[in-house]
């Protein structure tokens, strides 16, 4: 077989609509930033991925873009290679802090991750497989999903979106969320909840969780505050939901605080924020700091890197489960295809899907039933790009006026003196 030889690489940045979800570093902004990746090779078959949209990220996928004409897509090891030599030196800052600090590794990771999915689906294309295939044979037909509950506004503050309310309506109390939760279960069928927390007094979000254990006894539920808690604080809410949680995510800043809030609970807990690359690992194993690692092939170096994630997770003891941010139906399919292919990926994945309104794929490859996703069995990754909505969400993009993703800002037009500094319950 001829290889299958790259002519080039383009980056497409889209804004979709975003509710406005509360969390630790405030509120996300009526428009969320994303990029469509297109890889095309001299056969004429064309890869595709999906990573963020903001400049520094964009900057980054463009230079690398322009180094990987010549490359055969077959080439993952020569795709590193090129990656580390476009990123030389500099680290490029994350386009949100809940996904925790950059590194020069994560920046490499980060191009690496967008190239690699786009070039396992050209992979897939030419071998008439499913990526699934190609990452050692899917050991599950479905991927579960998690119901990922937010505090959130009936709108977005004044003025600052044109576009009609969201149909969710507040959630701020522990009323609001289960009825949010009652949506969510209904509408996909979730087997589990995880709430957003780290946005009111703990007090406040132990109530939530309480309020959701009552509802839907039957369903695991999870709460993630962003490392808004102090390890005192963390401690404390710990002990109150000893038994209540499937595992309690990121309550506070660091491994060694992490590990501090570990020593004194039976709860697992889990990150995103604090184990997120693999230099990390090292310091939380030895430390016991984390019990589940959350893993994202847009921030770990692609769908294989997961897959050694995967393993070093199972040698060490450690749960493995999977992270999110806003996205549309390119990651999703990718999430769906690594965690198939990942025996040991047993916990229910996050996702933002269900907030979205506007995507890019063509209808009718990916849907939840009963809280899962059945795996796509057509070549590559099983989903094709509706050009029209890509064009229009571009658009949207060039009209927006949004550049990089600030929380803080926006919270900051209801509430001035709101900083985002963490951790604010101390
Ligand atoms: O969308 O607001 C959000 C989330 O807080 C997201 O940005 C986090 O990265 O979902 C993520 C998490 O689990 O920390
Ligand atoms: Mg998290």
């Amino acid at each position: 077989m001829p290889g299958l030889v790259v002519t080039g690489a383009e980056v497409v940045p889209v804004a979709v609509k975003d509710p406005p979800l509360l969390n630790a570093s405030g509120c996300h902004e009526p428009f969320q930033l994303r990029s469509i990746i297109r890889v095309r090779t001299a056969d004429g078959i064309v890869g595709i991925s999906e990573a963020y949209g903001d400049d520094r990220t964009l900057e980054l996928l463009n230079r690398v873009a322009a180094v990987l004409p010549g490359l055969d897509a077959f080439d993952l090891n020569g795709l590193t290679r090129r990656v580390v030599e476009a990123v030389g030196t500099q680290t490029v800052p994350m386009f949100t802090e809940l996904i925790g600090p950059a590194s020069l590794q994560k920046t490499v990771a980060l191009a690496v991750g967008a190239f690699e999915v786009a070039f396992f689906d050209a992979q897939g294309k030419a071998l008439g497989r499913p990526v699934a295939d190609l990452l050692g044979g899917a050991v599950r037909d479905r991927v579960d999903f998690s119901a990922y509950l937010f505090y959130k506004w009936a709108e977005h503050p004044d003025g600052t979106a044109a576009f009609e309310p969201d149909e969710w309506g507040a959630a701020l109390d522990p009323d609001g969320i289960v009825a949010q939760a009652r949506t969510m279960v209904d509408r996909y069928g979730f087997g589990s909840l995880k709430l957003k927390g780290g946005v009111f007094a703990p007090q406040e979000e132990v109530e939530a969780v309480r309020a959701l254990r009552k509802a839907f006894p039957d369903r695991p539920v999870r709460l993630d505050p962003n490392a808004n808690w102090s390890p005192e604080v963390a401690a404390r809410v710990a002990a109150e939901l000893e038994g209540e949680l499937e595992y309690l995510e990121d309550p506070t800043p660091g491994i060694p605080g992490m590990a501090q809030v570990a020593a004194g609970t039976s709860l697992p807990l889990a990150t995103n924020m604090c184990v997120v690359c693999f230099a990390d690992l090292p310091e939380a194993v030895r430390l016991g700091a984390v019990q589940v690692v959350l893993s994202d092939h847009h921030f770990w170096g692609g769908l294989r890197a997961c897959q050694r994630l995967a393993g070093i997770c199972e040698t060490f003891g450690l749960g493995l489960s999977m992270h999110s941010n806003t996205h549309l139906g390119v990651s999703l399919a990718a999430m769906v295809h690594v965690a198939a292919a990942t025996p040991n990926l047993t916990y229910a994945l996050d996702t933002h899907v269900p907030w979205k309104t506007e995507e890019v794929i063509r209808p009718g490859a990916l849907a939840f039933r009963d809280g899962a996703i059945g795996v796509p069995t057509g070549p590559g990754l099983g989903v094709e790009i509706d050009e029209d909505a890509l064009a229009a969400l571009h658009e949207q993009y060039v009209r927006c006026g949004i550049r990089g993703r600030d929380d803080a800002t926006h919270m900051r037009r209801v509430d001035p003196s709101f900083t985002g500094a963490r951790p604010r319950f101390a």
